[in-house]
């Protein structure tokens, strides 16, 4: 780091990967704030802050509260819990950790989706539960992977990863985007509900926000069928939640499975209750090394913006932005 480093004051809003606090506070000077409130902020913080480093939501509020703020680096490659649109047009640039999560999501996803369909969740706790020994073989799954076709919901780079696996297990792949990916070799559709219809198998790595809100409605849960099963591991807000549960219920589909919630870490009991969703908190890029890569990406943005100028993964919203 350049003489005055130290200078630089990032500011820790809540529960942020220790790796990269840790890190932040060998490079920069580290203030911390239980969580990213405007009425917590010091007139200290409101004169000094340039950098904020986050895991969670980043409101415009916050960001005006905070004069001088020039970048703020979010935890995780979903960034809609950040203002990002307000940060682009106040010219603070905002950074998220793509790529170096990519395969773990989509190693979860398949996970996922196996436990989904074969139920082993379900199978390992009946031997658990010595019903294996009492009752005797755990009953066969009514459902497979075997000729099953599936629809990616979001063909970005964790999407493409998930159908690169699908492939390897011999499925069919076909997924919808706003935009057809060119050199994608999968069958493209204009609409999330005529994939639906197309597939029995519909996987959602789509990111939040007002233009995916509740996407996943009673409608495309109706044209999946009562073969389908439904795998979200990109964002709660995409589905509608109460449908989803009402499709479980009454055989609209088959079954679900779920590492994302509309309000986390509430589940709603509608979901708890059904046998027939399996359901992960949160779990998709949750090993040390893909948190631990996240972290440093985190902080290596830091570093890239206040050394260079220029962040190493900037979200579309702020990309246009240069050194102030
Ligand atoms: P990405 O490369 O940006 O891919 C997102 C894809 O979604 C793009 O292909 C995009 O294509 C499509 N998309 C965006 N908005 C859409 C819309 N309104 N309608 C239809 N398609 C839309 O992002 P990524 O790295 O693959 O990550 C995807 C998401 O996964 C993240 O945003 C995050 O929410 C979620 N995620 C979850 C976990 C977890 O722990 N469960 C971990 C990592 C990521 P178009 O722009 O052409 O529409
Ligand atoms: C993280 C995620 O668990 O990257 C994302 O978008 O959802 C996950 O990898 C989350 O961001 C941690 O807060």
């Amino acid at each position: 780091m350049p003489d005055g480093a130290e200078d630089v004051t990032i500011l820790v809003p809540g529960k942020l990967h220790s790796h990269a606090v840790s890190r932040i506070g060998e490079r920069f000077r580290l203030m911390a704030v239980e969580r990213s409130d405007p009425a917590l902020l010091t007139d200290e913080m409101k004169r000094s802050v340039v950098g904020v480093a986050a895991s969670g939501a980043i409101s415009s509020a916050f960001m005006d509260a905070l004069p001088k703020l020039q970048i703020v680096a979010s935890f995780g490659v979903g960034y809609d819990a950040v203002d990002a649109a307000h940060a682009g047009r106040k010219g603070i640039v905002v950074t998220n950790t793509p790529d170096v999560l990519t395969e773990e999501v989509a190693d979860t996803a398949l996970g996922l989706l196996i436990n989904t369909v074969r139920e082993l969740p379900k199978a390992e706790n009946y031997l658990r539960e010595g019903r294996w020994r009492r009752e005797g073989a755990y009953p066969l799954t009514c459902a497979t992977l075997r000729g099953r076709s599936v629809g990616i919901f979001g063909m970005g780079r964790i999407g493409r990863a998930i159908a690169r696996r699908v492939e390897a297990f011999g499925l069919p792949v076909s997924y919808h985007n706003r935009r057809k990916v060119e050199d994608a070799p999968y069958a493209y559709h204009q609409t999330l509900v005529g994939l639906a219809e197309a597939v029995d198998t519909l996987i959602s790595v789509a990111p939040g926000g007002a233009a995916t809100e509740k996407a996943v409605n009673a409608e495309v849960l109706r044209a999946l069928g009562p073969n389908g099963v439904f795998i979200n591991v990109g964002r709660g807000s995409t589905v509608d939640e109460a449908a989803l549960a009402a499709a479980l219920r009454d055989g609209t589909i088959l079954a679900a499975g779920l590492d994302v919630f509309a309000d986390e870490p509430n589940v709603p009991d509608s979901l708890l209750s059904l046998g027939n969703a399996c359901l992960l908190p949160h779990v998709a890029s949750a090993s040390v090394h893909t948190r631990q890569a996240m972290a440093d990406l985190v902080v290596d943005n830091l570093v890239a913006w206040f050394t260079r100028g220029a962040p190493l993964t900037p979200v579309a919203e702020t990309a246009h932005l240069k050194e102030p």
